[in-house]
């Protein structure tokens, strides 16, 4: 048996516990955390059994940022049941989480922890950091097939997880509450990105503004578009499936498109701290326009693709915020791993924003040219 990596104890036993409740059987021969969120937790694991080796992601779910881990997992529930009911095929695999032997989708223990198993989808990988234009097309192509595929699903179907996810204009002003609250007396630091986001903070409460005025319509969205929440084909590179379904509810198109964005076409990582390196790749963000139209233009209004472009200083402007103001607050959303992570996290997507914010003319010219109005549906 290969040595359990990098895991306690106390999460080794944890796991032979719920490969028991799932009736998983087989020697465990790898466990791995897989670190890349900053939110829940999540290990890899390899099961061998009769000689053939079977893959699981194994979570458990922070339940102080998901209060109410069991609407996430009707939500899921709902969402996957929907895709998989595509009567012409959703277009991409569909993540199934398992089913504990009495038929549960996850498992409580006496301690409140929130656990839950996903089939590992074989031969895909994730990405952290596309490297090419192509991946880029395939990686707009997948999140816009998503939203395509969830057009037409009713909202009242799906329960709000986190109220108010992506509404900019009360991010921003949860953020002054914690400015003007300071309790860890960090606030000073982090003087000029205070002043950055008070003077733009108008200009990026638009999306939400239209949002409520009805000009853009609530879709059911993804919410969180990073590009490792698209498992990609090891061998040929296409997308299969998109995971991450925790945040998926209602939200403007808009917020998917810019997420993505700011997470693929930035020239360096969420977290650089040389902001010389920070940038937004134009030829990514074409890509990933062209990607995306290819799927979604078919139900994307006009004012809808209009806004698109906005979206992407928005959300960078918007994540900025929240990992300041968890900065200020002592760290206690965003998993972090080193000393002031949430402020170099902040910096780079500030730094994102204010180079979108030039490149915006271009940007809108890009959206115009693949937006074609006659495919709409
Ligand atoms: C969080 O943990 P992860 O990487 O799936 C966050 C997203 C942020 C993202 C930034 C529920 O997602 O909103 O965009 O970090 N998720 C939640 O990397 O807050
Ligand atoms: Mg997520």
């Amino acid at each position: 048996m290969i040595e359990l990596i990098e895991v306690t104890e106390d999460v080794r036993s944890t796991i032979k516990k719920l490969c028991e409740i799932y009736g998983l059987e087989g020697e465990i021969v790898y466990l791995s955390p897989v670190l890349n969120g900053h939110i829940n937790h999540t290990y890899h694991i390899a099961l061998k059994n009769n000689g053939e080796e079977t893959r699981y992601i194994i979570q458990q779910i922070n339940s102080r940022v998901f209060r109410d881990p069991q609407k996430i997992m009707n939500n899921i529930k709902a969402i996957t049941d929907w895709l998989r009911g595509k009567k012409n095929g959703s277009g991409c695999d569909v993540l199934t989480f398992l089913e504990t032997t009495s038929g549960a989708n996850h498992v409580v223990f006496d301690d409140g922890s929130f656990w839950r198993i996903a089939d590992f989808i074989k031969n895909s990988v994730t990405m952290e950091k596309v490297e090419n234009a192509e991946t880029m097309r395939r990686t707009g192509y997948a999140f816009g097939n998503f939203q395509l595929m969830l057009s037409d699903m009713p909202h009242d179907m799906l329960t709000e997880t986190i109220p108010d996810f992506h509404n900019t204009k009360k991010r921003i002003s949860d953020f002054f509450d914690k400015v003007a609250e300071n309790p860890c007396g960090r606030a000073a630091s982090a003087a000029d990105e205070i002043a950055f986001i008070e003077r733009h903070r108008n200009r990026f409460s638009l999306l939400e503004d239209l949002r409520v005025s009805g000009a853009l319509p609530m879709r059911v969205i993804h919410n969180d578009t990073k590009c490792n929440n698209i498992m990609f084909d090891a061998c040929t590179g296409e997308p299969l499936t998109v995971i991450d379904l925790d945040t998926v509810m209602p939200g403007l198109v808009a917020y998917d498109f810019g997420d993505a964005v700011r997470c693929a076409a930035n020239y360096a990582a969420e977290d650089e701290t040389d902001l010389t390196k920070v940038g937004l790749n134009m030829e990514f963000f074409e890509s990933f326009t062209d990607g995306y139209m290819s799927a979604a233009q078919s139900f994307l209004t006009p004012a809808e693709a209009e806004y698109l472009p906005l979206s992407a200083p928005t959300i960078a402007f918007e994540l900025g915020s929240r990992f300041l103001a968890d900065h200020i607050d002592g760290d206690k959303y965003f998993r972090i791993h080193r000393p002031n992570h949430n402020l170099d996290r902040a910096r780079c997507q500030l730094k994102l924003c204010r180079d979108m914010l030039d490149k915006y003319d271009d940007m809108c010219a890009i959206v115009a040219k693949y937006y074609n109005q006659e495919e709409r549906a």
